[in-house]
């Protein structure tokens, strides 16, 4: 089917008309050297970055489907929850023992997976302050039969379905927090999250950055959905998770192949200060945006199968040790 796509992307001119001057990935800082805080480009306010336009165009072509207006309406519901004030008496407590409670809160609430981090300023864009000095990640899984459909409605509404579920976890997560005397704000996922959610989500032993731009893990391959929550409560950070995806995406070409603008590069570049797998923004965005949100690079990736990451991280180890 993205072999198809492929052949076929034309961008809508109505769209392009609405790209501004600058490039994104100059905005991203592609080939900078200097390490610097990232800029807003897409999903905040749309006044902070010059691509506000097209961030509204999106919304304007997305299908009037009952799936997706379920998954909005439920979405809805979820963003409007309030969530209780900090209590007034502080609980003190290890940080390991912190760190046992918010995972068992975190997973009883619906996460599959809950790391911890230390709060590092670079991770912050711009525009904001630097929020508390924890983060607490959340990772949600997408469902595979769902998402292999990328770009077609069931899998748009599955990324619905899913920043729905980061949002009940993240403000269940943060109401906890409040109830144990601490500060804590949830960032769900989308819209609006003040700071990058790859680079923690690695930090905190998620897994590794593919190919295709997204944290690939060891459970769950490329269907990882992130949210998190950032506070002062003094938690276990934990440790990366490396079990040789950079090694596997140098060799695999799923994704490259499978990306029907091109966006994806089969080797590392500069960005920031950082070598690192980069997405090229122009490319990326005109058919991520008429195609619902898009998603092939993640649904061709060979870690989404289920059964697979467990068979590959095998066949690594046994690679690396005959090295
Ligand atoms: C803007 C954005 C987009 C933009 C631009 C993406 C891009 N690559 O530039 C658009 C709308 C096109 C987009 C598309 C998609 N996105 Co998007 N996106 C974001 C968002 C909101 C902000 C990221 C950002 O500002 N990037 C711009 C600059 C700063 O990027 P960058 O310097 O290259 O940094 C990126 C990485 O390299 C990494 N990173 C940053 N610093 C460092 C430092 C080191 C050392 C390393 C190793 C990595 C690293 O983090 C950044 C994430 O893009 C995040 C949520 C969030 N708050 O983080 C989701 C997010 C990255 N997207 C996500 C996904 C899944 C997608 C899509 C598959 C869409 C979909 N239907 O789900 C596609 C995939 C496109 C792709 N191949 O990247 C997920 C990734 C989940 C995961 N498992 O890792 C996130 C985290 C959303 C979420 N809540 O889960 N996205």
């Amino acid at each position: 089917m993205s072999r198809k796509l492929k052949a076929k992307f034309i961008p809508n001119p109505e769209q392009m008309a609405l790209m501004p001057d600058i490039s994104g990935n100059v905005i991203n800082g592609l080939g900078e050297e200097k390490a610097r805080r990232p800029s807003p480009i897409y999903w905040q306010t749309p006044e902070l970055t010059p691509f506000g336009p097209l961030m509204e165009w999106f919304y304007s072509q997305i299908p009037d489907d009952e799936r997706m207006n379920a998954a909005q309406r439920d979405r809805a519901k979820t963003l409007a929850v309030k969530i209780s004030p900090v209590a007034q008496k502080k609980i003190n407590k290890s940080p390991e023992e912190w760190a046992r409670l918010v995972k068992e809160v975190g997973l009883k609430n619906g996460a599959n997976i809950i790391g911890i981090a230390r709060m590092r300023p670079e991770w912050v864009i711009e525009t904001y302050d630097v929020p508390h000095k924890t983060v607490i990640m959340v990772a949600v899984a997408m469902d595979f039969e769902e998402l292999r459909t990328a770009p077609e409605i069931p899998a748009a509404v599955e990324v619905i379905r899913q920043y729905d579920r980061g949002h009940r976890v993240s403000k269940a997560l943060a109401t906890w927090i409040h109830q144990q005397g601490w500060a804590a704000l949830p960032y769900g996922g989308s819209g609006n999250v003040p700071m990058l959610l790859i680079p923690p989500a690695l930090e905190c032993g998620f897994g590794e950055l593919g190919k295709h731009g997204s944290v690939i893990n060891r459970d769950y391959g490329s269907t990882l959905r992130l949210a998190c929550v950032v506070t002062d409560m003094p938690i276990k950070i934990d440790r990366p998770d490396a079990f040789g995806v950079d090694d596997f995406c140098l060799n695999c070409r799923a994704c490259e192949n499978g990306c029907p603008p091109n966006a994806l590069a089969p080797v590392k570049q500069l960005v920031r200060g950082a070598r690192k797998w980069y997405v090229d923004f122009d490319k990326c965005l005109p058919f991520f945006n008429e195609n619902m949100g898009c998603a092939i690079c993640l649904a061709v990736c060979p870690w989404s199968h289920p059964g697979v990451p467990q068979n590959l991280i095998r066949k690594l180890a046994k690679k690396s040790s005959v090295k």
